[in-house]
């Protein structure tokens, strides 16, 4: 088991691991199992001492902090939270069709887990700092070296000040009840909820309160949403928009693509994730390409951070079936009906309605 992972993970790459669950393993469950949580890197996974880690806080701080675990544990109250984690990269594959995206893992409904994160929140760490009134971003910076990068560099990202100081962002020791593990950022990782993945540093060591977003490559370079037409002659140079909230989305995680089943009543189930801190008000399923919709039941209590997941039984006839879901929002939004108007250079942020296509056989 790599990584403590089960053996059936999709792994997009080995060095630096990048590897999703089969989306069966996500289906139905509130909290992802530790075995089955995708992980992202873009470096080797470092294996850090607790008891030796030290996390420093500084830049536009009146007092700088240097923190061990202990410090964090007994300085601080703990605090627990459900929050989903999802790449900008999830869903990734359903815009292929549209264009090619060299370079980026082809992640199909599952490069997104929730877990129940138990640490400190990052507001009682900087209200102890003292913020300078120029703060603007903080930022994180990691142990593990991404090679990948230009240069290569240590992993880093930063966040907005309020972001910072809204109580959800914590930092964790703990996922599930368990330590947190090598993968997901022992001793001690960043979880920000309602923002891409990629701002949930993991093996964090030093946080820095700038007056300006991080200029490590992760935030200056990569996880920006360019234009289409980056490469139009006569532009302008378009480094794009540094991503940050995640969109309304959702997912089918069952019945599989491609699946042949007996004509019949169906189940259909995935998840739903808002944005904006809303909540998921409807799940719709339709297996006559919209022009009906029938209300899903969705399966846990909504949570402002954290996934909610949802099922429909549906009768389908034999023959080829496309089976579309969409997500409504507490504001009465829903989700781009097709992927094609999202693509873009890196294929971030798909939230296009989810589409499956089965064969039903008469019996
Ligand atoms: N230090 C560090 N933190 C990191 C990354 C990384 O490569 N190094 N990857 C980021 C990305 S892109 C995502 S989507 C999440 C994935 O978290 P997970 O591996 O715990 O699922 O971690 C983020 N934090
Ligand atoms: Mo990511």
């Amino acid at each position: 088991m790599a990584h403590g992972k089960r053996g059936d993970m999709v792994v997009h790459e080995e060095e630096p691991y990048n590897a999703e669950p089969p989306p069966v393993a996500l289906a139905g469950r509130r909290l992802t199992d530790m075995d089955a949580f995708y992980s992202r890197n873009h470096g080797p996974i470092p294996c850090l001492d607790g008891p030796t880690w030290r996390l420093e806080v500084g830049g536009l701080v009146a007092h700088q902090l240097d923190l061990s675990v202990d410090h964090l544990r007994h300085r601080y109250p703990e605090q627990t939270l459900v929050a989903t984690l999802q790449c900008a990269g999830n869903r990734r594959k359903g815009l292929l069709q549209f264009g090619d995206i060299p370079g980026e893992a082809p992640w199909g409904a599952a490069a997104i887990s929730t877990a129940e994160w138990t640490g400190v929140r990052l507001s009682d760490l900087l209200s102890d700092a003292e913020l300078h009134p120029d703060a603007e971003h903080v930022e994180f910076l990691a142990a593990d070296i991404a090679q990948g990068a230009a240069p290569a560099q240590p992993y880093g990202s930063s966040i907005p000040v309020e972001k910072a100081l809204a109580g959800e962002v914590l930092l964790a020791w703990a996922m599930n009840g368990e330590p947190l593990p090598a993968a997901h950022g022992a001793p001690v990782r960043i979880v920000v909820p309602g923002y891409i993945g990629a701002r949930s540093v993991k093996w964090v060591r030093r946080i820095r309160v700038l007056g300006h977003p991080s200029d490590n490559y992760f935030q200056a370079v990569a996880y920006r949403l360019p234009s289409a037409h980056a490469d139009t002659c006569g532009a302008e140079p378009d480094s794009g928009v540094a991503l940050e909230a995640v969109a309304l989305n959702s997912d089918i995680l069952s019945p599989d693509d491609g699946a042949c089943l007996p004509a019949g009543p169906v189940t259909v189930s995935g998840y739903a994730l808002a944005a904006d801190a809303r909540e998921i008000a409807r799940v719709e399923v339709s297996t006559d390409d919209g022009r009906t919709w029938r209300q899903a039941r969705l399966e846990n209590e909504r949570s402002r951070w954290a996934w909610c997941h949802w099922r429909l039984t549906v009768d389908v006839p034999p023959g080829q079936v496309r089976i579309v879901a969409r997500a409504w929002d507490s504001l009465g939004r829903t989700q781009p009906e097709s992927a094609e108007q999202l693509w873009n250079p890196k294929g971030y942020m798909n939230n296009s309605c989810p589409r499956v296509h089965i064969t039903a056989a008469s019996e």
